[in-house]
């Protein structure tokens, strides 16, 4: 067939064709302005066409093409505001599709509780680097130099040192009283703050051990600060988080930072004191490491021993959480498997 009545054959089907709704518009811009339609298809012909002929059918293409756009144009005018069968059948009263809510992990949530109990007494809540210098993770918490926590096994190192300068010594820190001893270089006394944080050990991973749990230690500085006040601080905090009944004992202990130091037991949440599998039938549960602030660290900080004493204290979240949740492997606190923590929605 001749180019030019494919030409005239084209134009009267775009005369004669009916748009109605929004669908036939649809259905012409395909057919006629297409990225495959007939006016491209005039266009391919047009190649063959000899060269003197080209301008002539290249106009009475663009002509054609020109009236389907007007039509079309003329179609979405009419029809662009109105509604397509596929919103006329929207069902405007189906429920949504429901949305998966989140959880905060455990951890979080008991982190958070413990915060809010020292929050309601007075304490400031601090925080601080993970990544520390040897003076603030361990000169200035009274660790002589030999002490086995400073050993590439127990602590991840991440520069040497040059040996002269202990501050050039760094390390990812192994407890957060690192932060508190920057509260006390910054602050003169009183001082009463938590700080909580991830915390990090050079150990094997298993159910029971990981290279970084979590911590929330405590720190009180002022005059005539006493053991008695240590005791009956932890004891009120006992009893917010285990609940009234919760009882505590101390036994002695020792840590570089605190002279005395104890560790700190709470009776035990299941069983009440009468000895079962959880508390291994002893009826108290560990909770946490204690003591009167060491003069030494206070010093080493600024704060003059003399005039002040204080008491600090420290827990594992992730063992705090254990015995509030029952988790009893270490990793599925790190795993983020969704059926783990999925389980805590209801928690909040
Ligand atoms: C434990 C034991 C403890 C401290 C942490 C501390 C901080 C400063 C000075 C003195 Cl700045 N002490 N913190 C004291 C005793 C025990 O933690 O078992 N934690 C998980």
């Amino acid at each position: 067939m001749e180019l030019k009545e494919k030409i005239s054959e084209l134009t009267e089907a775009i005369n004669t064709a009916t748009i109605g709704n929004k669908e036939e518009q649809e259905r012409f811009r395909i057919q006629f302005l297409g990225s495959k339609g007939a006016v491209k298809s005039l266009y391919e012909l047009l190649k063959s066409v000899p060269n003197e002929s080209k301008k002539e059918f290249g106009q009475l293409i663009n002509d054609v093409r020109t009236k389907a756009e007007e039509k079309l144009q003329q179609a979405e005018e009419k029809f662009d505001n109105t509604l397509s069968s596929a919103d006329t059948n929207l069902d405007l009263t189906r429920p949504g599709e429901a949305l998966e809510i989140g959880a905060r992990h455990p951890l979080s949530l008991v982190k958070n509780e413990i915060l809010e109990i020292f929050k309601r007494i007075g304490y400031t809540v601090s925080e601080g680097p993970e990544i520390e210098d040897d003076w603030h993770n361990f000169s200035a918490l009274n660790f002589p130099p030999d002490h086995p926590a400073r050993d590439m096994q127990d602590t991840f190192f991440i520069t040497k040192g040059d040996g002269t300068d202990p501050k050039s010594e760094m390390a990812l820190r192994t407890h957060t009283s690192s932060v508190q001893v920057r509260v006390m270089e910054s602050t003169q006394p009183p001082i009463r703050t938590v700080s909580p944080g991830r915390v990090y050990r050079n150990e094997a991973i298993s159910a029971r051990a990981h290279c970084f749990f979590h911590q929330v230690e405590g720190l009180y500085i002022d005059t005539d600060v006493s053991f008695a006040d240590l005791k009956q601080t932890l004891l009120y905090f006992a009893q917010e988080f285990f609940g009234e009944n919760a009882t505590i004992r101390m036994r002695p202990s020792y840590f570089p930072f605190t002279e005395p130091s104890a560790e700190v037991d709470v009776s035990c949440t299941l069983c009440s004191g009468k000895g079962c599998n959880v508390c291994k039938y002893t009826g108290w549960l560990e909770i946490m490491g204690c003591g009167m602030v060491d003069p030494n660290v206070l010093e080493a900080s600024g704060i003059d021993s003399k005039k002040y004493s204080g008491f600090a204290f420290g827990m594992g979240i992730e063992r705090i959480t254990q015995l509030k949740y029952r988790v009893t492997d270490l990793r599925l606190y790190s795993e983020n498997d969704i059926r783990f923590l999925s389980q805590f929605k209801s928690a909040h």
